[in-house]
C-alpha cells in the first residue's frame, strides 16, 4: 500500500474559504486564534480570539433571551431546530469539508459527523413536542400532584476537537427545545468549523424569527472556558474532553452549586469469545481501533481475547493493519488521517515505549508516515500490542490509534479485565453465545455506559443516551431522556378541593 499525495496548505487553504463562502462567511479575519489543518500541520488562517469581555456581553445575552425563550412554546422552539437541521442537510458537503480540513477525518467519517447532527435535529424537534412530566396518584382526596419540567437557564457547552460539531449539536439541539439558551467555548483547534455551525444557526434564528441570542460562540483559549465554568449565571455546563480537564471542571462548577453533565475520558474493550463470527469481530475491531485515527472518545483501546483464539486474531489483524491505508483524508480510499497534532503523535510514541517497558510486544504499526511530503504534520501507522497483562499504561487512556491485545481463560476473568480500569463509557463483546452475551450486558457485567454485542465499540447512533460511568464522568447526552439534564423539574400539588388535608395523616390545629 502506497500513502498518496498530500493536498498542498494552500489548497486546502482555498477549500475552506469555499466551504465557509457556501456557509455565507467571508474571510474570516482578526488575531488571537489560529486555524490549522493537521493534514499538512500548517496555519491556515487569523481570526479574532473572543475577549473576556465578549465573553461576558456574551452569557448576558443569552440570559436576557433565555428569558423570552424559556416562554416560547416547545413546538415553536422546535421549528428552529427543524430549521437548523434543513441548513446542515443543504451545506452536508461544506461542514464535511470543514471537518477533514481542521480535524483531518476521512470523508466518510466527516459526512457521517454531519449526519449525527441531522439526526440529533430530528430528534429533537421530536421531543418538542413530548416534554413530558407525570401525573402522580395523590395521597390525598382533592388534591392533583404532578411534575412540570421546565427551561433550566444558559447551558455552557465545551466541546472537543475529535467531533466538534455533533457534540454542540446533541447539546445545542437538545438545550434549545428545551426552553435555554447556548453560549458555546469549542476547542481552539476547531474554529473555523465552530463558525460555520454557529452561523447557520443564527441563520435558521432569523428564518424562524427566533431571537439570535440563543445561542452564542467564544472562540478563543482555556481562560475564556474557565469564564464561563465560574459564571453564576451559567445553570449547567456539559463539557466534553479529558479527564484530566473534568476534574478541573467539576468542582469548579460544583463550588457554585451550577450543575455539570461530563464526558471524559474513555478506555473501551472487546471481548472476542471463542463462538465469535471472527469475519464480522475483525471488521469491527479495526473500524473501531483505527477509524478516525484512535481520536474518539468511543475508540477501541483494549481487546480481551479467549487464549485459545489470540494468535488467529492476532495474526488477521496484523494483516489488515498492514493493509490500512494511511495518508489524506481528502483522498478517495485513504481510512486513517493525520493525529490532531504532533504533540498527540509524540504522546503516542511515548506509550508504546511504555508499554514495552512494561512487557509488551509492538506487532504491528507505530511508525510515522509522510514525514517528508508533511514534516509539521503527524501522520502514524496504528499500533497493535500484545501485552502481557493490563499494565498501566493499559488502564490510562492515549488519543492514538493503540490497541492493546489482553487474552481471557474463562468468561468472567474477560468480564473483570474489561471493568478493571478507571474509565466507563464503552465496551462490547463478539460472541454468539447467548448466555454469554446476556451476561455481559447484566447488572453485573459491563459497567459501562454503553455495552454493545457484535459490534465494536465506537460508532453509537444518536437515539439512545451516550455518556460513561467513573472517570467518564457520568453525563448523558443525546437521546433517550438525556434532555432531562437540561431542564429543572418542578413539582406541584394542587388542592382542589375545599379541606386542607395534610400529607401523611398530620393533624394540626
Ligand atoms: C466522541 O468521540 O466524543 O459513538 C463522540 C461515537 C460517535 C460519537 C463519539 N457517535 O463514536
Amino acid at each position: 500500500m502506497s500513502d498518496n499525495t498530500l493536498l498542498s496548505t494552500d489548497a486546502i487553504r482555498e477549500r475552506a474559504l469555499s466551504a465557509l463562502r457556501r456557509v455565507g462567511i467571508t474571510a474570516p479575519e482578526g488575531t488571537g486564534l489560529t486555524a490549522r489543518t493537521p493534514i499538512t500541520g500548517r496555519p491556515l488562517f487569523e481570526l479574532a480570539a473572543t475577549t473576556a469581555e465578549q465573553a461576558e456581553q456574551a452569557v448576558t445575552a443569552a440570559q436576557t433571551a433565555f428569558r423570552t425563550w424559556r416562554t416560547t412554546p416547545a413546538p415553536v422552539r422546535g421549528e428552529l431546530v427543524r430549521r437548523l437541521g434543513d441548513l446542515l442537510r443543504e451545506h452536508k458537503d461544506d461542514l464535511a469539508d470543514l471537518i477533514t480540513v481542521e480535524v483531518g477525518k476521512i470523508r466518510s467519517e466527516a459526512l457521517g459527523e454531519i449526519q449525527e447532527m441531522i439526526d440529533i435535529c430530528d430528534f429533537a424537534v421530536g421531543l418538542s413536542r413530548q416534554l413530558y412530566g407525570r401525573t402522580i396518584a395523590s395521597e390525598r382526596p382533592g388534591h392533583r400532584l404532578a411534575e412540570t419540567w421546565h427551561p433550566l437557564g444558559v447551558v455552557g457547552v465545551i466541546s472537543a476537537f475529535n467531533f466538534p460539531a455533533a457534540v454542540w449539536s446533541w447539546n445545542t439541539a437538545i438545550a434549545l427545545v428545551c426552553g435555554d439558551t447556548v453560549v458555546w467555548k469549542p476547542s481552539e483547534l476547531t474554529p473555523l468549523i465552530s463558525l460555520a455551525c454557529s452561523h447557520l444557526l443564527d441563520r435558521a434564528a432569523v428564518e424562524a424569527d427566533a431571537p439570535r441570542e440563543v445561542h452564542r460562540l467564544l472562540l478563543g483559549n482555556r481562560g475564556i472556558g474557565e469564564k464561563l465554568v465560574d459564571d453564576p449565571r451559567v445553570a449547567l455546563i456539559s463539557a466534553t474532553g479529558s479527564t484530566r480537564m473534568g476534574r478541573e471542571i467539576g468542582p469548579r462548577v460544583a463550588a457554585r452549586f451550577g450543575r455539570s453533565l461530563l464526558e471524559l475520558g474513555g478506555n473501551n474493550a472487546s471481548i472476542v469469545a471463542p463462538s465469535a463470527d471472527l469475519e464480522l469481530a475483525l471488521h469491527g475491531i479495526v473500524f473501531a481501533a483505527a477509524g478516525t485515527a484512535g481520536q474518539r472518545c468511543t475508540t477501541l483501546r483494549r481487546l480481551i481475547v479467549q487464549r485459545d483464539l489470540a494468535d488467529e486474531v492476532v495474526d488477521r489483524l496484523t494483516a489488515a493493519y498492514r493493509k490500512l491505508p494511511i495518508g489524506d483524508p481528502f483522498a478517495d480510499g485513504t481510512l486513517v488521517g493525520p493525529l490532531i497534532t504532533a504533540a498527540a503523535a509524540e504522546g503516542m510514541r511515548h506509550a508504546l515505549a511504555r508499554a514495552e517497558a512494561e512487557g509488551g510486544k509492538v506487532l504491528v504499526g507505530g511508525g510515522r508516515r509522510l514525514a517528508d511530503e508533511a514534516p509539521d504534520a503527524a501522520y502514524v501507522e496504528p499500533a497493535l500490542v500484545r501485552m502481557p497483562e493490563q499494565t498501566a499504561v493499559v488502564r490510562e487512556e492515549t488519543f492514538a490509534p493503540i490497541l492493546y491485545v489482553l487474552t481471557y481463560d474463562d468468561f468472567d476473568e474477560a468480564i473483570a479485565l474489561n471493568n478493571a480500569v478507571p474509565q466507563g463509557l464503552s465496551s462490547s463483546v463478539f460472541t454468539r453465545d447467548q448466555q454469554e452475551a446476556e451476561r455481559f450486558v447484566a447488572a453485573d457485567g459491563s459497567d459501562c455506559g454503553i455495552s454493545n454485542v457484535n459490534i465494536g465499540t465506537s460508532g453509537a447512533e444518536i437515539g439512545g443516551a451516550f455518556g460513561g460511568e467513573k472517570e467518564t464522568g457520568g453525563g448523558r447526552e443525546s437521546g433517550s431522556d438525556a434532555w432531562r439534564a437540561y431542564m429543572r423539574r418542578a413539582t406541584t400539588t394542587v388542592n382542589y378541593s375545599s379541606r386542607l388535608t395534610l400529607a401523611q395523616n398530620v393533624s394540626f390545629l
